[in-house]
């Protein structure tokens, strides 16, 4: 057998469809999406922007769960297939680092990784005004709170799932307080998790295209192969009535990750299904997570849609890395 592209592990389980026939996309649509619809538990209207990983014998996961007060929160799921899951209705019971209490005010768009054989979570958290949280947990049942890595006003965190050289790696995409630009990511390098430095630009808004012309965001965690870091990250475009969320991917150096080697020059996926285009907040597909088998090189894509709904999408990294390859633009 070939060298496995994906350096990771074996999950055979994950959920997958084969690219339906005709699809000539290089990520093609789960075709049950939604998996989350409206109101899915009595607590919250809508569950998108979340986090799904391996646990045990089946997956957990991280949901952002807007509850019907408007204020988004995390919920913690479970499930044997990653596709059926069961929602807590009530929010993570966050603790500090003493074991006392320490409730958010709000929390969205987590991600979830496994670092050092425990998980992290890392999410848009209310310094007060958006800035990163970070919090660890290792039986998806206690959550631990830990200190802020950055000052506000910053979203979009993600965490590097091991140390690039002596230090841990998290990407963010610093902001101002409202929705608007500045929007590139940058990186920036911890020995210990708590204090951060060396700050990095890594990737701006712009290029030729127009779909990520108003601020990008890493998404997932990015997938470490033998080529480079997969980076699966969001674009906006800003037309008349409002933003548009669409979905590109960038290849980063494995030992030097602000060097860009590749980066979509067109979209992957934009908003074109009812449930992307219509919703709480329409024309939003905004990826949060992915499970990946390395025996296959098959990639699940978790994205939030219409600030609504959870859907799935599929990709096969070798075709995903040969159109990068061909289809790329680095400036
Ligand atoms: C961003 C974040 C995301 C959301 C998106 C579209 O600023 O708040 O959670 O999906 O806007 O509303």
């Amino acid at each position: 057998m070939a060298t496995p592209t994906i350096i990771g592990s074996s999950l055979p389980n994950i959920p997958w469809e084969d690219r339906p026939t005709h699809c000539e996309d290089i990520l093609w649509r789960y075709s049950k999406n939604p998996i989350l619809g409206w109101n899915p538990i009595p607590s919250a209207a809508r569950i998108f922007n979340s986090a799904v990983i391996p646990f045990g014998e089946g997956f957990a996961g991280v949901f952002r769960a807007d509850h019907k007060n408007g204020r988004p929160h995390l919920h913690v799921g479970r499930s044997v297939d990653a596709l059926s899951w069961e929602i807590d209705d009530t929010a993570i019971a966050w603790v500090d680092e003493a074991g006392n209490p320490a409730p958010t005010t709000y929390a969205y768009d987590p991600r979830v990784l496994r670092l050092d054989d425990r998980y992290y979570i890392i999410w848009c958290d209310d310094f007060p005004g958006p800035s990163i949280g970070l919090g660890v947990t290792d039986d998806f049942v206690t959550f631990t709170r830990l200190e802020r890595p950055l000052m506000p006003f910053n979203r979009n965190g993600v965490l590097f799932p091991r140390r690039i050289g002596e230090h841990y790696v998290l990407l963010s995409r610093p902001s101002d307080s409202g929705h608007t630009a500045f929007g590139d990511i940058v990186l920036s390098h911890s020995p210990d998790l708590v204090f951060w430095g060396k700050h990095r630009q890594v990737m701006s808004k712009g290029g030729e295209g127009w779909w990520q012309g108003v601020k990008i965001g890493a998404g997932p965690v990015p997938i470490e192969t033998r080529e480079g870091w997969l980076l699966i990250y969001h674009g906006v475009s800003g037309p008349c009535n409002g933003f548009v969320y669409s979905v590109g991917a960038a290849l980063l150096d494995l030992d030097d990750p602000q060097r860009v080697l590749y980066r979509t020059r067109d979209y992957l996926l934009t908003p074109e299904k009812e449930y992307e285009t219509a919703g709480f907040v329409p024309n939003v597909a905004f990826p949060c997570a992915t499970l990946c088998d390395a025996d296959s090189g098959r990639i699940a894509i978790y994205y939030g849609a219409a600030d609504t709904y959870t859907a799935v999408a599929f990709c096969q990294v070798d075709e995903l890395l040969t159109h990068l390859k061909a289809n790329s633009e680095v400036f």
